[in-house]
């Protein structure tokens, strides 16, 4: 039998994605279920003097009108935090509804429900809410010197000071015997997560027992439970949380949202279904934003451009609220502000604090694109200031391959690496030396387009996370995964894993490793995922966690079930179990070719139980909760070129090549697809994307025509390419990829858009590089001196 892994594999997911028949929480049929729909603040700062309810609830189809002093009493507690990152971090209490004081545009304040989704939309205008508008801070710094308040009540805008200092005397010797130092600042503008699918839910009071079924789009069905459960004071046990088709997270997903503990407690006050649907600018205003973190990033040098040092400062906005996981995001990127290079002295300190604007949450890569974006721009500063090329500076620094596992300065333990490969095998791709040279020919032509070429090479921490590791920077929950390898009797599998694909297609690379390792046909192996009642355990999706984590669980669970087997087998072959081999999906006597008994035998056998061996119980199934005992570390480079028009300032993506190291492959073409996707996710930072807001704290980005999503106009064809460096860590030797793309290509781009300009004299840009942007920054040099 010829392996399925490693192979090209269509994804099983995408007929029903492609032909509309994969089902979302809208696409639901629920009778009898009502509409909620939630009326917002207009403002970024108010106080609620009143809300009069009496028009709307007279409205035609209206069941219910509540505001959140109604519904107070509802909640058990507020909306969760999960990861306070430290001990004395404050967090403003965040209730699905608010009830004094809304602290940003879109917070909700009211709910409406009705019979249908357009009476309920109707009664919004019958609901009048009286504000009193309150100051708004939303630039960083001032509300880092709390000139102003996001909560009145909280009495400073700083949530917390998380620092990673392991030897501050190392640092500062550093910087004082350095031959070169530089200082950058960096601006990591707000980014709105866009899925396809916005954010729905339906609740559904089952008729006995005051159990719950709860349809989400979410990244995190099994979390949600447990987080809705202590919210609501609802038993858990009770809840069943089902995560049907989702169109995509991004990070969004990963969440505890005020509307999903809003249909619950609907549902449960009104013993009917209730659902909600999110509009487009409900999602730009109500659902998490990423990044939106000012970075100051040093490096020190000797005089051959070996960096020494790396000290990193962040202040990171919260937005207004603490969601999830939002004082953590800067932390999963803490450790990597030195990125692929060898760096013997390390600091890290980021102060996370409120603004009057959207909370801020986990977005594809959440903190290490930000930190590889940092670092990629400061290397290329330092090759600019010393006059090296940037494959130059980065092969000098690089963490050599024979220094796997590299334990980082940070205090990581890198599992395995070899990024001068990486970064060789794209040079040699793009043509390198070609393109400086085609450089330097339209330098020298005087030509009006300039063309740049921006390198970076990146390494992330993924596969989240050892469990004992989140314990020791404060996150309340666990990262091991569950799998359940369920033999059925006729030889056909079924796969249950705790991880909730939205995207990643893990029924396919499920069914795949699964086919090599039973020697089972993938199309007889069924994967089921994101229903509390059908995968009781699991910790989700997201973090590029899934393979190296879940895959590795369902790896193990085979490996039970071969095990359990084999007794039998041996068994009915009255062999020793040490005389078996099991090969091709079947085991066979050593030595005695003739007598094979296929899985699909043993697995009747286990169910008919009429032979079995002493205290071996019937079915054949195994379970695994596998926690991993370290982060993988996947790695590459990628190679960005572009025009940029001196006129116009428009900025074109001409060429892109990206080489990743994702250890081995389940699928390389479920690779390359997470490696498009993410690469144009990072572009769209670099280029188009900002969630741009008012003085009053208005987001001004709100709608599609505004926000620039690219589209496949905007891109051009991405060369993929890899090299394969197994990871130590995990028995299929595998690292995640699903955010790799994003974290390597933002600073490629931008690297390349600097690169173009330096002979205007421009060194620093901020992002979007839109076409006014640096169209500015043009002219500003043109007069005489660029300034941000
Ligand atoms: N894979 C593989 N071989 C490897 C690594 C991965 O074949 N060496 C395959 C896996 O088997 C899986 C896929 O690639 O089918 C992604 O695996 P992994 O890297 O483990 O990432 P996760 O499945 O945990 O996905 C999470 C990641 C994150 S964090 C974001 S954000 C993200 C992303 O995936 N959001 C996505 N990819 C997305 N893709 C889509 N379509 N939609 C999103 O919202």
């Amino acid at each position: 039998m010829t392996a399925v892994v490693g192979s090209r594999k269509v994804r099983r997911e995408d007929p029903a994605l492609l032909t509309g028949e994969a089902r979302f929480v809208d696409d639901l049929v629920v009778p009898g279920a009502l509409h909620a729909k939630v009326v917002r603040s207009p403002y970024a700062h108010a106080r609620i003097r009143s809300i009069d309810t009496t028009e709307a609830q007279a409205m035609p189809g209206v069941v219910g009108v509540f505001t959140g002093a109604d519904l107070r009493d509802d909640w058990a507690n507020p909306l969760p935090c999960a990861w306070p990152v430290t001990d004395d971090m404050k967090s403003p209490e965040h209730w699905p509804l608010a009830v004094d004081e809304a602290c940003f545009a879109g917070e909700g304040v009211a709910v409406v429900v009705a019979e249908t989704r357009e009476q309920a939309r109707d009664a919004m205008e019958g609901v009048i809410v009286e504000y009193d508008e309150l100051p708004v801070v939303l630039d960083l710094e001032d509300a880092a010197s709390d000139s102003s308040l996001a909560h009145e009540s909280l009495g400073t805008n700083k949530s917390y000071t998380w620092s990673l200092v392991p030897d501050s005397a190392a640092v500062d010797r550093a910087f004082a015997d350095a031959q070169h130092t530089i200082k950058e600042r960096y601006l990591q503008q707000r980014l709105i997560p866009m899925a396809i699918e916005p954010r729905g839910v339906c609740v559904i009071p089952e008729p006995y027992g005051g159990d719950f079924t709860i349809y989400s789009a979410t990244q995190i069905p099994h979390i949600l439970k447990v987080m809705l459960g202590i919210t609501l004071g609802l038993a858990e046990h009770k809840l069943r949380v089902v995560a049907p088709s989702v169109g995509g997270g991004f990070g969004s997903k990963l969440n505890v949202y005020a509307e999903e503990a809003l249909c619950l407690a609907l549902a449960n006050r009104l013993k009917r279904p209730v659902r909600w649907n999110e509009e487009r600018i409900e999602n730009t205003q109500a659902t998490i934003q990423g990044r939106g973190v000012i970075q100051e990033i040093e490096l020190a040098a000797d005089a051959d451009g070996n960096v020494t040092a790396v000290r990193a400062n962040l202040l990171a906005d919260m937005g207004a609220y603490l969601q999830l996981v939002t004082p953590g995001i800067p932390l999963l990127g803490a450790f990597l502000y030195h990125g692929v290079y060898d760096v013997p002295a390390y600091s890290f300190t980021c102060t996370g604090v409120f603004t009057n604007r959207t909370p801020t949450d986990a977005y594809r890569g959440a903190g290490r694109p930000e930190a590889t974006y940092a670092i990629e721009r400061a290397v290329d500063a330092l090759a600019r200031k010393i006059g090296m090329d940037p494959a130059e500076i980065r092969r000098r620094n690089f963490i050599a391959s024979d220094k796997f596992p590299y334990d980082s300065a940070a205090g990581l333990t890198f599992d395995s690496g070899n990024y001068a490969a990486a970064l060789e095998k794209a040079l040699q791709l793009a043509d390198y030396e070609g393109l400086r040279k085609a450089q330097a020919d339209r330098r020298n032509e005087g030509s009006g387009t300039h063309l740049g070429v921006g390198l970076s090479s990146y390494v992330e921490m993924c596969g989240l996370a050892p469990s004992r590791v989140l314990a020791s920077i404060n996150y309340s929950a666990g990262g091991w995964e569950a799998a359940t390898v369920r033999l059925m009797p006729t030889g056909k599998v079924q796969v249950v894993t705790g991880t909730t694909p939205h995207g990643q297609g893990h029924e396919t690379s499920w069914s795949m490793i699964v086919a090599d390792r039973l020697g089972v046909d993938p199309d007889d192996i069924d994967v089921l995922h994101s229903d509390t009642a059908i995968s009781p355990h699991g910790m989700d999706t997201y973090g590029s966690r899934s393979l190296a984590v879940g895959g590795t669980a369902v790896f193990m669970a085979c490996n039970k079930v071969i095990d359990k087997a084999r007794s039998i087998a041996a068994h009915q072959f009255e062999a020793a179990e040490e005389d078996l081999e099991f090969v091709g999906g079947e085991f066979r006597v050593k030595g005695a070719p003739g007598r094979s008994m296929p899985l699909a035998e043993v697995a009747f056998e286990a169910f008919t139980a009429h032979n079995l061996p002493e205290l071996v119980e019937p079915s054949l199934e195994a379970s695994v909760a596998y926690d991993p005992p370290n982060f993988t570390f996947p790695f590459g480079t990628h190679v960005a070129v572009v025009e940029v028009e001196e006129e116009t300032g428009r900025v074109r993506l001409v060429r892109y090549v990206a080489v990743d190291d994702c250890g081995n492959q389940i699928n390389p073409l479920i690779v390359e697809g997470q490696v498009h996707g993410g690469v144009v996710q990072g572009v769209a930072q670099a280029l188009f994307e900002e969630a741009v807001y008012d003085d009053n704290g208005q987001l001004l980005t709100s709608t599609l025509t505004d926000y620039l999503v690219p589209s496949a106009a905007e891109m051009p064809g991405i060369d993929t390419a890899s090299t394969v460096t197994p990871s130590p860590t995990n028995p299929m030797g595998v690292k995640g990829v699903g955010e790799a793309g994003t974290i390597a290509s933002t600073p490629a781009v931008m690297n390349a858009v600097i690169d173009a300009l330096a002979p205007l004299g421009i060194t620093e840009l901020d992002m979007p590089a839109s076409p006014l942007r640096v169209w500015d920054a043009i002219q500003d040099a043109r007069s005489g001196g660029h300034e941000r």
